[in-house]
């Protein structure tokens, strides 16, 4: 799917339709070449982080704390504490991305995630995520498993 749009936006630039780069931006991130790249940063180097924070998900369907602030360029390794007696994640991305993350999940509710944007948790156990924000702006982050998300299960990541 991804592939696809990439292919499609390339093939759009190379027709030179300036109408592409007035478009949502939604795809800028290709500009990379970094599969692993988003619009909110990339996987951080373990060795060089710069803060460290522990984030819990609880079955009440929430993450503490719920807002995070970092400074732009920070990498942050998150400690992802499972308190809850049923399985969760945390995905970071766009709100954009996670809904559409989180349409698959419903789909198919038995998927495992292996991206370094995230990273899913079994009951009672602890998780880590290094991710480097590249980016100001506000992201947000979420727990796709089916229902979870849809019951408030997120969080934003403000980068200064
Ligand atoms: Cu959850």
């Amino acid at each position: 799917m991804k592939k696809l749009l990439f292919v499609s936006t390339l093939l759009l630039s190379s027709l030179s339709l300036t109408a592409v780069a007035s478009g949502t931006g939604e795809h800028a991130h290709g500009a990379g070449h970094d599969d692993h790249a988003s619009a909110i940063g990339k996987p951080g180097n373990p060795a060089k982080v710069t803060r460290t924070m522990t984030v819990d998900m609880s079955d009440a369907m929430r993450f503490t704390p719920a807002t995070i602030n970092v400074k732009r360029g920070e990498t942050v390794k998150f400690i992802v504490k499972n308190s809850g007696k049923i399985k969760h994640e945390m995905v970071l991305g766009t709100m954009q991305e996670l809904k559409e993350h989180a349409e698959v999940m419903r789909k198919n509710p038995e998927m495992e995630h292996a991206d370094e944007n995230q990273v899913s948790v079994d009951p009672g156990k602890t998780g880590e995520i290094v991710w480097q924000f590249t980016k100001a702006g506000t992201f947000d982050f979420a727990c796709l498993q089916p229902g979870h998300f849809e019951a408030g299960m997120k969080g934003t990541v403000a980068v200064k």
